[in-house]
């Protein structure tokens, strides 16, 4: 785990699995359209949580490109789930707007909800095929601008499945933050 401080909040990455982070009150979810399981995170996540997540989701469901969405989180050892849809690369435009939009709206819920701590995976990098590098400097730009007006979010950890993943974060929150 490395952390950095900006304007206040902790900035946390981590290699890992975004279901297996007991000490964070919401992750967020790489969701699909209609909420459902499907693979990746959303599969992880759904798996982990049981079937009452999906009967909460479908109560909101679906939702549109760069919406976000919150559930209680059931089996995760976390106190909320923030289900995002991310854009497909090269098929919803613009992406880096849209991207953006992910982080925006997530952490806005966040807000809301007087949520002190939140996890992210890398939204649209799986299935979704966003490059891993232009994806982090989408995600690390908007953070710079948001991390002033947050008064709630107190954390902000970045949970990265592959070793290359955490190296591609280690390398731009080094030069950007
Ligand atoms: N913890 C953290 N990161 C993970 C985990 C995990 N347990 N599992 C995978 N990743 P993806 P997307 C990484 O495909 O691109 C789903 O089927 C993964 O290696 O989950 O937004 C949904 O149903 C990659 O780096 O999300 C949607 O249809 C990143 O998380 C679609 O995929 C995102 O991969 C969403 O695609």
């Amino acid at each position: 785990m490395k952390t950095k401080i900006l304007h206040k909040i902790n900035i946390e990455y981590t290699q890992g699995d975004i279901t297996k982070q007991p000490d964070i009150e919401a992750i967020v979810n790489a969701a699909n359209a209609y909420l459902k399981p499907g693979g990746g995170v959303a599969g992880a996540i759904h798996c982990a949580a049981g079937i009452e997540l999906e009967k909460e989701c479908a109560k909101y469901a679906p939702i549109k490109v760069g919406q976000a969405v919150i559930t209680k989180a059931y089996n995760l050892p976390n106190k909320y789930v923030i289900h995002c849809l991310g854009p497909r690369y090269k098929i919803d435009k613009p992406e880096e707007k849209l991207l953006a939009d992910c982080y925006i709206n997530s952490l806005k819920i966040a807000e809301e909800n007087k949520i002190f701590s939140v996890a992210f995976p890398s939204i649209s990098t799986g299935a979704f095929g966003y490059p891993i590098e232009e994806a982090t400097n989408v995600v690390i730009e908007t953070i710079k601008i948001l991390a002033p007006k947050l008064k709630f979010v107190k954390k902000i950890r970045f949970v990265l499945f592959s070793r290359y993943d955490f190296e591609v974060y280690n390398r731009i929150i080094s030069e950007k933050l």
